[in-house]
């Protein structure tokens, strides 16, 4: 049905619509006068937000000496502080009140702290209860310039040049080695002298398999990116029902009889608890200068890990109860003569126990090196 308007009340109804509009105008108006006010405030309290209270008097990355001391200076700003706090890590180390113009001191001991980067903290409350952060990292460096270890290659064998090495290991005279790539990655016991395998498993496809370490009579396998660790049976290679789950990227990994040590990609390493594969320290590497990160392949041996650094011909020797970096073995020389026509980087280290060997090689290399130290590596000097 038809609706007819008689044109006044066309009239009355514009008129209404008209007046509607002047009080949505008015609401808006207020509105925006409303909204400006809010803003003004948020701003003021932003401004009060970022004053400066106090800072810390360095700059980004202060580097401290492993076994020294740093002085810790922060400036307050204003007069009317309440307290500072100077957290490091996650616990509170200090805590001024009474703070007058001088700048305060804290001393940092890098041996409490230990090698790595520390988060440092300070917190400035002023008289109003308002707050103010400054957050600094300082590193904390080796105090030893690693060693160049000289070694003798006293033998070389044939190596698959199918194997994009992963992990490398001996069980006795035993060697296990671990290889990567999606589809071809597999776990052998390998004839050295030939370098085929004599027992062999392969993973799933979806796993892209990393390091391999043995722990009395199981074989952890690393993977990837898919975030987990395939156990074994050492003797049969048959995979275990149980495996574990870990969070980030699986490298490398070795063993110090007592816990699992793994590697990320990162100067970080991890020590596991082989029952659950938690993590139960951690330690960061680093040389006098640097962290050294990559840390690839792993080796426990002599009461050292070792580390295959990726994309370099260098393998780094760590303290393992500091991450300081006390030794290096440079194998370009290895490189130049194993790697072949396509290998790829060096990657792979076992030590045989048997006779105080070690074995390197690279990934797709066509040769596996047994080299032996000049010096002995328990000797490596931790006093310079
Ligand atoms: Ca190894």
């Amino acid at each position: 049905m038809l609706t007819v308007i008689a044109p006044f009340q066309l009239k009355k109804v514009f008129k209404k619509q008209v007046i509607k509009m002047k009080q949505i105008n008015q609401i808006f108006k207020h509105k925006i006068a409303l909204f400006s006010i809010l803003l003004l405030v948020l701003l003021n309290a932003c401004k009060e937000e970022n004053k400066e209270y106090a800072k810390f008097t360095f700059k980004e990355n202060l580097a401290v000496k492993y076994n020294s001391s740093a002085t810790i200076e922060i400036l307050p700003l204003v007069d009317d502080l309440k307290e500072i706090t100077l957290q490091i890590g996650n616990e509170t180390v200090n805590t001024w009140k009474q703070i007058g113009k001088e700048s305060l001191k804290f001393s940092f001991d890098s041996k409490k702290w230990g090698i790595g980067a520390k988060d440092l903290v300070l917190t400035a409350v002023a008289n109003d209860g308002s707050t103010f952060e400054d957050k600094r990292i300082v590193r904390v460096v080796s105090d030893i310039v690693p060693q160049l270890i000289g070694f003798d290659v006293v033998a070389s064998f044939p190596h698959n040049i199918s194997n994009f090495t992963q992990g490398l290991e001996f069980s006795g005279s035993e060697l296990f080695e671990s290889t990567g790539q999606a589809g071809e990655s597999k776990i052998a016991k390998v004839d050295i002298a030939t370098g085929n395998d004599i027992l062999k498993v392969a993973l799933d496809a979806t796993h892209f398999g990393e390091g391999i370490t043995i722990l009395r009579d199981t074989v952890y396998q690393l993977t990837w990116t898919t975030g987990k660790c395939f156990l074994y049976d050492k003797n049969t290679l048959q995979i275990l029902p149980k495996d574990f789950s870990y969070k980030g990227e699986g490298w490398g990994i070795c063993n110090d009889g007592e816990y699992l040590i793994t590697s990320d990609g990162s100067e970080r390493l991890a020590f596991r608890n082989p029952k659950d594969f938690s993590i139960v320290k951690t330690i960061e590497v680093y040389t006098h200068e640097q962290p050294v990160i990559r840390l690839n392949e792993l080796e426990y041996a002599n009461g050292f890990i070792f580390a295959n650094i990726w994309m370099t011909s260098n393998v780094a020797i760590i303290e393992p109860q500091t991450g300081r970096v006390l030794g290096v073995l440079n194998c370009a020389s290895l490189v130049s003569q194993g790697r072949g026509n396509a290998g790829d980087v060096l990657n792979g280290i076992a030590y045989n126990k048997t006779d105080d060997t070690y074995y390197l090689t690279g990934k797709y290399w066509s040769k596996l090196f047994k080299i032996k130290l000049q010096q002995k590596i328990q000797e490596l000097n931790t006093n310079q």
